[in-house]
Formats: C-alpha cells, structure tokens, sequence
C-alpha cells in the first residue's frame, strides 16, 4: 500500500526530505487548503491568497514531475477545516498505512502531528527540513553550557561552516560585520528601483475570488496583488533585486522614506519561508556579485548576515524556548493592542506610513517593524503576545518560527534580555533621522512634552522610569539612566504627565464599542 506524503503549505520545495523519502512511483502526496489554517490569526489576505495559489501551483509542478498528489480544496463541501481530519481522511481514502512528513514550522502543528500515530495508529515518520543550515540538534549544540547566545557568535560559525565571505579561515574583508557602514538615511531624490509586480494568473485570481468572498471584511488589501507564486517568478524577483538593488542594500538598510515601501529590500522572505527560494543558494548568488564586484562588500555581508545569521538563529532560539516562549512577558506589559494597528487610522505619520502599506503590501521592511511599529508597542507598554498575534497574521512572510522571537525577544524584549543585550526604545529623534516622515506629520518631533509634541519622546522617558526596577541595572542602559536622574524633576514630572495623557486618550479611543481583529 501506498504512503501518504503530507506536504504543508510552508514546505513547497522539491527537496523536501519528505518527497526525497517517498517512491514517486507508488505514494501519494497530500497536499490541503484548511478552514483552520486560514483561520488561526487574522491573516493578511494577500498571504493567504499568497499560500493557498503557490500550493495549488506547486501541486501542478509536482503532477508535471510525474507524482501523484491528492490536493484537498478550501471550498470542498467534504473539507474537515482541519489538517488532523484532512489527514485522517485521505489515510482511509488511499488505504495508506504510513505517513511521511517534513517537520512543521510551528509548535502548533508540530503538536497536531505528535498526537497522529496514537490517534490513527498508523507509523508515523517525521523528517528534518533540511532547508535550513544550521540543524536543529546542532544549535541545541551550540547553545548548551553557554551563558549568553549572542547572534553575532553563532553567525561567525555559520560563515566557517558555509564558506560564505571567507579567504581561509580568515572573513573576507578582515572583518566578519560591516553594519557600522549600514546606518545611511535616504533623500528622495536618489534612484530607487521599481519593483516587478507580477499579475494575477487565472489560478491566483480564482484564489482571490475565493478569500475576497470568503473574508469580505478581512485585513488587508487585496487589490493590486503582485506577489510571485511559482519558483520561476520568486527566481525573477531575485534576480531583480541582485542586478537593481543589492548593491545600495547595506548602505540604506536602515532607512525609511514615506510612500516608499521597498525600497532597497529584497521582498524574498515569503518566498525563502514557504520553499521558492533556497537560502543558501540564494547567498552564494550574493556572495558572487561582490567576488565578480558588482556590489560592494558592506552590501553583500549584510544580507548574507541577516539570512544565514538572524534567520537561522531565530529559528534554532524558537525551537529551543517553545512552547514556553509565546507566554514570556519579562516587563509585565498588559495595555491593549490599540485598534489603529488594523486600522492604520493615527495621526502619527510614521505609524500611519508603515501600518499603510502593510494593509495595501502585506509588507514592511525590517526597521519598519522594529523601529515604528515595534518601538512605539514596547514603549506604550503593549500586551507582546497581543503583538505577537498582530505580527504573526499581518506580513506575508509570516510564520511563527520567525516572527515570535524577533516580535517578543528583539523587538519587545519580553524574554528579558535572551535576544537583545538592551530594549530597542528609542525617541523620536532616531525616526527623524532615518527617515523623511517627521516633516509630515502633525506632531513636532522636537518638542518633548505637549499636546503637539512627538508622542515617542515623552513616551521613551515614560518607560524607561516605569520599567526602572527592571532595566536600570543593564550597562547599556547606564548613561540614560544618568541622564534621566540628572534631569531636573519638574522636567521629569512634565515628561511623565505627557506620556500618561496620551496613553489615556489611547485607551479612551479604544474604549469604545468592542472592536475585535478583523
Ligand atoms: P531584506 O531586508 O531584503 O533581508 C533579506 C532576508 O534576510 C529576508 O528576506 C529574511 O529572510 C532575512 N531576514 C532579515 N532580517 C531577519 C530577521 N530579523 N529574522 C529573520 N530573518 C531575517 N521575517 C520573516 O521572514 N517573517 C516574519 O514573520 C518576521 N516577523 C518580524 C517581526 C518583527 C517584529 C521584526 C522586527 C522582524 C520580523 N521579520 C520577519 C524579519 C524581517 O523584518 C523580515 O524578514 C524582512 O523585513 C523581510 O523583507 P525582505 O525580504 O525585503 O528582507
Ligand atoms: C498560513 C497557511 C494558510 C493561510 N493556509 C494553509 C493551508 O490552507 N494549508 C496548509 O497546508 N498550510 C497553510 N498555511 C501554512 C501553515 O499554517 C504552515 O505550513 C504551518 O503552520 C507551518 O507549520
Ligand atoms: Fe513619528 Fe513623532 Fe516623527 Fe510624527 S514626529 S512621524 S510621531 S517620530
């Protein structure tokens, strides 16, 4: 008897241990759109059109290549809405007596998968996702019997390991981190590539069809979809961004220009997340731009840095600390998430701008993330798991491997310090000098208490004095404290009233009639 393959819909890759596991010959693949899957945070509808088309293309690549595959629809009246009854049928269906999967992405479904083999006794084999380079067990490894986990220490051996930017044992350039050449704001005047859109298939637009009646009311756009959905477009929007943008991606990575959404990024995660891009071979394609010198190192290094570095840490941090991580809350964070993170509707320009497009792309790039959208949560003491959910359903490259310990650890410091050495608070002075949003926004970011002054000043001094008890100890944090206590009292009384009358009028707009997460 055949086995079944359970394909999830993260995991749209021909290597997948799973398919290289299977007979072609004899097995079927599973693949199937979930009522629950769609479901679990209030997704951008972009990323479930995203998901949903990319499987139903990948299913067709995978028939093309000679496989059988038994792909479940969302609109199917038979369709359970779960992957436990998906699965549970099509075992009974093809008379399987075996099941074949690549390990999931998230402890949510990795729990469903461990109750499988009891609940339908039928063996059940769970492989490794090799698509990553550093395997779980060896980050378990490297950090067993260490004190501190810094990024920096466990990207050093994946360059060794990889061979990425190295002559010898030595890192190429003498140094192993060219960020301190990464902190150039932009001007508006300097060339940015426009970025290919690529329009909706017949497939992807009876997908839209599909989620537009489904979720009327649903977050996010989704006209003006133009994500890739195949290997060959996710393959041409990398190449885009290797000939138009690498080049300038280290020197303005950091910055932000309003109605500028792109940017020099290289709106891969999704693709890199759900299996059309191979990471590593996507950073050597990086590394050889800068060998045939086409790009400059400080480019090359610091997206090399965030793929092989940030992104195969966080994952190795998220399966080390789960599932007791999504409930850490080291500052004791409890307001609301206020409304306008759906809404987009506040009249903080920068918010306004990265919320925005998040609702029209599915997409903000990382500073966005951290430094606006991330900074001004942490600062308005947030409920992280609250922010958690909203990071997790709102970008299109979102999974919860990736996004909670950059949400909770980096972003919030809700873990106490394991990610980041210091909270990532800022005032408004660092959003002035990264980016051009300041000019247009109703708030003045040089004052620092008032009805017109940039709600982030007071509202920096405000958490670091609520959160002193916690954080005056930190050495990174020792000159702030001395400035904060060097100031005069009635400077820091007039800070603190400002920042408590803003976040009452936060809470009192959020009062009213009960909104929930569209
Ligand atoms: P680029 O700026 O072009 O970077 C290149 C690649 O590096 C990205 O495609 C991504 O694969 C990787 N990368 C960069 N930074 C990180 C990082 N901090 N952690 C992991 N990988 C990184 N990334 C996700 O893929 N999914 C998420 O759900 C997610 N949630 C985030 C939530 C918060 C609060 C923050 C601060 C960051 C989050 N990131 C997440 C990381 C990062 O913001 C995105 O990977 C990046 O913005 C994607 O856009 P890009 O492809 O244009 O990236
Ligand atoms: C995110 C998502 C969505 C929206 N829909 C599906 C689906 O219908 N079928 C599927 O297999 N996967 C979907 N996914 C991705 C899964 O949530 C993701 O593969 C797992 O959570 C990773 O463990
Ligand atoms: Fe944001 Fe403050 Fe600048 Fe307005 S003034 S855009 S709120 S940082």
């Amino acid at each position: 008897s055949p086995a079944l393959v359970l394909l999830l819909g993260d995991q749209l890759s021909p290597a997948m241990s799973s398919l290289r596991a299977a007979d072609r010959d004899r097995d079927v693949v599973l693949m199937c759109e979930v009522a629950d899957e769609t479901t679990y945070v209030p997704h951008h509808r972009q990323k479930i059109v995203f998901l949903l088309s990319a499987m139903r293309h990948f299913a067709e690549a995978l028939r093309a290549d000679g496989w059988t595959v038994d792909y479940v629809r969302l609109d199917d009246p038979a369709n359970t809405g779960s992957f436990t009854g998906e699965v549970g049928r099509a075992l009974a269906r093809h008379g399987a007596d075996r099941l074949l999967v690549t390990e999931a992405g998230e402890w949510r479904v990795k729990a469903m998968i461990d109750g499988w083999a009891a609940r339908f006794g039928t063996e059940v084999q769970v492989l490794p996702d090799r698509r990553f380079v550093c395997p779980l067990p060896a980050f378990e490894d490297w950090a067993r019997d260490r004190k501190s986990l810094r990024m920096e220490y466990f990207y050093r051996e994946m360059r060794r390991k990889t061979g990425l930017l190295m002559d010898g044992d030595k890192p190429a350039g003498g140094r192993w981190n060219f960020d301190a050449e990464n902190r150039k704001p932009l001007t508006d005047d300097l060339f940015l590539p426009e970025r290919r859109r690529f329009a909706p298939d017949a497939v992807t637009q009876e997908v839209i069809d599909l989620i537009a009646a489904r979720f009327p009311e649903g977050f996010g756009d989704l006209e003006g979809f133009g994500w890739a959905v195949t290997r060959a477009d996710a393959e041409a929007a990398f190449e885009e961004f290797l000939g138009r943008a690498l080049a300038r991606f280290g020197d303005h990575q950091d910055a932000m220009l309003a109605g500028r959404p792109f940017l020099y990024h290289g709106l891969i995660s999704a693709y890199l997340n759900v299996g059309l891009l191979d990471a590593l071979d996507v950073c050597r394609r990086v590394e050889a731009e800068w060998r045939a010198g086409r790009v400059p190192l400080n480019a090359a290094e610091g997206f090399i840095r965030q793929i092989i570095g940030w992104r195969e840490y966080v994952r190795g941090i998220y399966w080390l600390k789960m599932p007791g991580y999504r409930d850490e809350n080291a500052l004791g964070a409890t307001r609301p998430l206020p409304w306008f993170y759906w809404s987009g509707d506040t009249d903080m320009a920068c918010m306004a701008e990265a919320i925005g497009q998040t609702r029209r792309h599915a997409y903000a790039h990382h500073i966005q993330r951290l430094m606006v959208t991330g900074t001004f949560a942490l600062l308005a003491g947030i409920d992280p798991k609250a922010l958690h959910e909203w990071y997790l359903a709102v970008y299109i490259d979102a999974f919860e491997w990736v996004e909670l310990p950059n949400t909770l650890g980096m972003s919030q410091f809700a873990d106490g310090g394991l990610l980041g050495s210091k909270p990532y608070a800022a005032s408004g002075a660092y959003i002035d000098r990264m980016s051009d949003y300041c000019a247009g926004c109703r708030y003045d970011v040089t004052e620092k208490t008032g009805a017109i002054a940039c709600p982030f000043n007071a509202l920096y001094w405000d958490f670091l004095a609520r959160n002193a008890d916690r954080l005056r100890g930190n050495p990174r944090l020792g000159t702030v404290y001395a400035t904060w206590d060097r100031m005069a009292e009635g400077k820091r009384d007039a800070l603190r009233e400002s920042a408590g009358a803003f976040l009452d009028r936060l809470d009192r707009d959020d009062a009213g009639p009960a909104r929930s997460p569209p």
